[in-house]
């Protein structure tokens, strides 16, 4: 792509944006960035913006300005921005094309092999595994795009790698015109995102983008059962179910590969049901590029989970709290739960995205003795569940942990797994882990 002497519009000022102003730069173009968020929030990354001169235009009206003024060749678009907003459509009102912050970057990255993990839930563990699977192989990878560094820094860096490994989202997805990896992995799908899709159906297109410039060569890497029709590359399976006649399957507590044997539970680093799944799709990414079975094994080993995910954060007077603040959605709900031993203590609520809980309610009533819930749609939950299980609101994370702590009964586990995302209280789902984390540790 010649972009020297070009003008790009840069829409959104967080980390993709600024990932992408510079990438436009060292490509000899000349990068302006638009915000139309709110000026308070920006101060950080504006500054980072102002310290390496890239232009930036903040507002609606600046911008609108802007437009109808210059003329740009190009708009590159941050995930968070729907394509159909107003500060897209400023441009492509004009007939300048528009592309994601990952198109833009794979432009620059096409040599490099991609293994692409998307899904609803277990896309930041399984890029975690592939990224120590690959390293620990000799083959030099780094963890990017939705979840480390955005893939216009991997592209702006200069570094070069064997293979990227690249978690990606819906959001990503919706603005790719050309990224094909050469490995796509697709994990799960459950509602989530409906504050952003008017439905499922438009949701799980987004996501299914993945495959879409893929071709025979390629490999695509699914659970089975996921109803995702005739796919370009060749497809191999994997699942954890009993007489599954996968590629990648579980007899008793080995992993095989056809009727290979190629890990025991025992050696690989996270037993619980949904990550031997992440595994499976980890290992089938390192199968498609080549690596052996046992060196695979290997590297995985020692692996730990990050934080905010399942995470015993404390024992303290007979309970332990578990901070699954990740869990923005219910599938991720359903899978913390899923593997825990006893009736719990629930944590739960924030944003309000549109998800139906109903189909929540047997798992609910089977493993939840009482649930406390919290945010802006704590009332809603409580009104759903109230015939179900103990239900009471609390104003706070701290005010939940000490409401929740009162309603636990001896040797009886809290567990925070909110269902939703953090927005309505927080700027992330690590921020509101800390929450926990903090109100916890301060119990006496
Ligand atoms: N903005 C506007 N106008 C608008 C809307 C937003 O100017 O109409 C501005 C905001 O004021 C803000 C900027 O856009 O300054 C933010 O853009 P962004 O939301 O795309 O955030 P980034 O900081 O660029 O982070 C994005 C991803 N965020 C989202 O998809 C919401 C990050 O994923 C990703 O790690 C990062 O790019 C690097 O590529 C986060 C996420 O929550 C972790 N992802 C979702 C998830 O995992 O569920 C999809």
């Amino acid at each position: 792509m010649e972009l020297i002497g070009q003008t790009i519009a840069i829409l959104g000022a967080g980390r993709s944006g600024l990932g992408a102003a510079r990438l436009a730069r060292k490509l000899g173009a000349r990068p302006l960035v638009f915000d139309t968020g709110d000026a308070s929030k920006l101060a950080h990354d504006l500054a980072k913006l102002r310290t390496e001169n890239i232009e930036c235009i903040l507002g609606l009206d600046h911008a609108r300005q802007s437009a109808a003024k210059e003329k740009f060749d190009l708009a590159v678009t941050s995930p968070g921005i729907d394509a159909s907003w107003e500060l897209p459509r400023l441009f492509t009102s004009r007939d300048v094309p528009l592309i994601g912050e990952i198109e833009f970057a794979w432009r620059q990255l096409r040599d490099t092999p991609v293994v692409a993990i998307t899904g609803t839930n277990g896309k930041t563990t399984t890029t975690e595994l592939i990224e120590r699977m690959f390293n620990g192989c000799g083959r030099k990878t780094i963890a990017c795009g939705n979840y480390g560094h955005p893939l216009c820094e991997v592209a702006a860096s200069g570094v070069r790698y064997d293979v990227l490994t690249v978690e990606i989202s819906s959001f990503q997805l919706e603005t790719v015109t050309s990224f094909a990896p050469r490995v796509g992995i697709w994990l799960n799908f459950a509602p989530d995102h409906l504050d952003r899709y008017p439905d499922m159906n438009s949701y799980f297109a987004a996501k299914r983008r993945l495959f879409d410039f893929m071709t025979p060569d390629d490999i695509a890497i699914v659970r089975e059962g996921e109803s995702l029709g005739a796919l370009q590359p060749r497809t191999v399976t994997f699942s954890t179910t009993a007489e599954s006649k996968a590629d990648f399957t579980l007899r008793c507590q080995d992993i095989h590969f056809h009727n290979e044997k190629i890990a025991a539970i025992n050696d690989l680093p996270l037993p619980e049901r949904h990550n031997i799944e992440n595994e499976m799709a980890a290992l089938a990414a390192g199968w498609a590029m080549g690596l052996k079975f046992p060196e695979m094994t290997r590297a995985l080993s020692g692996y730990e989970p990050a934080r905010h995910r399942c995470e015993i954060v404390r024992e303290h007077g007979g309970h332990r709290y578990i901070n699954d603040s990740k869990a923005t959605n219910l599938h991720a709900v359903e899978s913390c739960l899923r593997s825990q031993d006893a009736s719990v203590v629930l944590i739960a609520g924030g944003k309000e995205k549109g998800i139906d809980y109903t189909s929540f309610r047997p798992l609910l009533r089977e493993k939840v003795f009482a649930l406390v819930a919290i945010g802006e749609i704590g009332d809603k939950l409580c009104a759903l569940f109230a015939h179900d299980v103990p239900c009471r609101r609390a104003a706070s994370v701290p005010d939940a942990v000490r409401v929740a702590t009162e309603l636990a009964q001896p040797g009886q586990d809290i567990v925070f797994s909110p269902g939703t995302s953090s927005f309505d209280m927080f700027n992330g789902y690590a921020e509101r882990g800390n929450a926990f984390r903090d109100a916890v540790i301060s119990l006496s």
